[in-house]
């Protein structure tokens, strides 16, 4: 759509939501589609998420006419939802920017919009936020500010979302809870709280009471107070006897409402400007199609979450040329050894919280089903999940992202490493991860594991290298293991090796020279290869080792680094509070050696979204920031 066209188009003249506020119904009905459309058109050639927020325009545009944003407070789970939501509330140009180094952010936040109640990433957030805003309000006294959650069906898998329901259940809490339900996460939703909600919403007889009650509760309105409240009891009546054994919500003290078709704009504004006058914490539920509006996307739900560059007249997803003689993503090295060792150990099972396409665990789901489990948007369950089967002698690979596996920090300590589990830990998209900006990018790992008693903590410079750790930790019981890896491909196209063990706790060598060493950890050995390579034609000599383990540390090849060498770069793609480079400093205090140490990698501080390049180059250790800072230290010495 060309939002220059403005004589007829209605988007382009709504700059924040007391605009839309005035427009009809009917206005409305097309401001859907022209959003739905500009999303479309903006997401084919700047890449995102697509599916959710096409599924939420109706309900995005009736809650902002309806409610009284910002004052009311909008909660969005996880905010890969949100985009029609920031293109309504003054971030219609920028939508342009979205996910791009310097523009906005693919997630609310709320350093960027004063509409955005709560930063977000990660999921089932929203209704513990949203209810700590209202029990605020309510000790503010401001009786008529209203706090509005909307969380999908997968995020309500989450045991936060569960946390908070019980917590509200108990409070006189001004919430309204909306439960997006499009019944799917990523992948396919799991669990019995989607049958449930199935059952729900295909229930005739529950409909049929759920109907009666919706006509009361219209008409309470009209009547006066004494027939209102005669309304009320009926009501009440009947959701106590029939409702609140078999309704969820009502059973923990939520008025629970619906279900309703999520793409019913007048429905919609209908049932939200009636439930605004209802007090307490209740919960709206909505069904809608992830994708709707757009055929391809409604068709294959889980590729067009977030489709990358797509035909946005055929719905053809766009591969760029280059990548297809890319060596493999790690995901998919992960995905395919796990088929190979679970076919060789029948004690692995593969575990996932909800990435399974994301992680590639989706293969062994579909070669070895009755192993692969995908437990929902659940971390802490997850690791614990696979402590138990753990003790029962089976050999977990617990494939978490790392920035998602911060949720499940004490599972790791209490329930695996206290208790020396054979649990082996896959951490996905470990470093940074791009444009998804900083709720995702994995770089605390390295730090939050090394400080683990029993840990082992390791991490491939290569595919060969991914295989060999994942062969070498199901060999036999190390106790927890974490091998962690990052977004995104890696450098060898023959990567489909016989497998060899690896010596626990042992780096390489990967070149010898005189005038430094470079020590690094995983992928960003490649970089430094690289930085050596090209440093080499400009007459310096530099040493590069692997380290392969953060924890153990190889001290045995440290003591002989730091014997030789007067200044030492380290490199990781984490933190370098406490990371990779921290350790080689305690070793280096603990020794009492000379050698002076520049720690490369991700400064204290979050590190907005922008691709890889952008971002390694801003934190300095890629290719050329490994060569500047060689230089600047080398330079340095000489002039001493
Ligand atoms: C803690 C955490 N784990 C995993 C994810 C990855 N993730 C992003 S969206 C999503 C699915 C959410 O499903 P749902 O809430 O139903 O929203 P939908 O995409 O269907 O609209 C998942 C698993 C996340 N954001 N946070």
């Amino acid at each position: 759509m060309s939002l220059e066209d403005t004589s007829k188009k209605l988007l382009p003249t709504i700059n924040s939501p007391e605009d839309l506020r005035k427009l009809s119904d009917d206005d409305l009905v097309q401001l859907c589609d022209e959003l739905r459309q500009y999303i479309i058109d903006v997401v084919s050639n700047h890449p995102g998420h697509l599916g959710a927020s096409l599924g939420v325009v109706e309900l995005t545009v009736a809650i902002h006419a309806v409610f009284n944003t910002p004052y009311d407070n909008l909660i969005w789970d996880v905010g890969h939802q949100a985009y029609a939501h920031k293109i309504l509330t003054g971030r219609r140009e920028l939508f342009r920017t979205n996910r791009m180094y310097k523009g906005i952010s693919g997630f609310p936040k709320m350093s960027e919009s004063k509409y955005d109640a709560f930063g977000v990433g990660h999921s089932s957030t929203s209704i513990s936020a949203t209810l700590g805003m209202a029990i605020a309000s309510q000790l503010n006294n401001e009786k008529d500010r209203l706090h509005i959650a909307v969380i999908g069906d997968g995020s309500m898998t989450g045991g936060m979302s569960f946390e908070a329901l019980n917590h509200a259940g108990v409070s006189k809490a001004n919430i309204l809870i909306i439960l997006n339900d499009n019944g799917i996460a990523i992948d396919k939703n799991v669990g019995a709280l989607k049958e449930y909600l199935t059952d729900i919403t295909t229930s005739k007889t529950y409909n049929k009471i759920k109907d009666k009650i919706w006509n009361l509760l219209g008409q309470r309105g009209r009547y006066g107070t004494n027939a209102r409240s005669f309304v009320q009891k009926i009501e009440n009546a009947i959701k106590t006897t029939i409702f609140r054994q078999s309704n969820i919500f009502e059973s923990l003290n939520f008025r629970y409402f619906g279900p309703v078709d999520g793409h019913d704009i007048f429905r919609l504004k209908k049932v939200l400007s009636d439930l605004k006058h209802i007090p307490g914490p209740k919960i709206l539920h909505v069904i809608t199609i992830k994708g709707k509006g757009f055929e391809q996307a409604e068709k294959d739900q889980v590729k067009f979450h977030a489709p990358g560059y797509f035909d946005k007249s055929t719905g053809e997803i766009i591969i760029n040329p280059n990548d297809k003689n890319n060596p493999p993503k790690y995901q998919v090295v992960f995905g395919k050894t796990i088929i190979e060792l679970a076919k060789q150990n029948k004690k692995i099972v593969g575990v996932t919280p909800a990435m399974a396409t994301g992680c590639s665990l989706n293969l062994m789901m579909e070669e070895i089903p009755e192993r692969a489990f995908d437990v929902g948007i659940a971390e802490q369950h997850a690791v614990t999940f696979s402590a138990g089967l753990a003790v029962q002698g089976f050999v977990p690979f617990c494939n978490v992202y790392s920035s998602f596996m911060q949720r499940a920090y004490d599972q790791i300590i209490h329930d695996v490493a206290l208790q020396n589990l054979h649990v082996v830990f896959c951490l996905d998209r470990g470093g940074l991860v791009g444009e998804d900006g900083p709720t995702h990018h994995g770089v605390f790992d390295l730090a939050y594991l090394r400080c683990i008693p029993n840990m082992i903590v390791a991490a491939p410079m290569n595919e060969v290298e991914l295989r060999n750790m994942m062969y070498t930790a199901q060999l036999k019981n190390h106790g927890p293991f974490t091998i962690r890896y990052p977004k995104g491909n890696g450098v060898m196209q023959d990567w489909e090796k016989p497998f060899s063990e690896i010596e626990i706790g042992k780096g390489r060598m990967i070149k010898d020279g005189s005038d430094m060493a470079i020590l690094t950890i995983g992928h960003v050995g490649n970089f430094a290869a690289e930085a050596i390579i090209k440093l080499e034609k400009e007459g310096y000599s530099i040493a590069h080792y692997d380290m392969r383990f953060v924890k153990p540390l190889d001290k045995e090849l440290l003591h002989e680094v730091c014997k030789k060498f007067e200044n030492i770069i380290t490199v990781e793609d984490g933190t370098i509070v406490g990371g990779m480079g921290s350790a080689v400093l305690e070793f280096i205090s603990e020794n009492k050696y000379k050698s002076q140490v520049r720690r490369l990698g991700v400064p204290d501080r979050f590190i907005e979204q922008g691709t890889l390049k952008q971002l390694y180059d801003e934190c300095g250790y890629h290719i050329e920031g490994i060569i500047k800072s060689v230089k600047e230290i080398l330079i340095k010495t000489l002039s001493k």
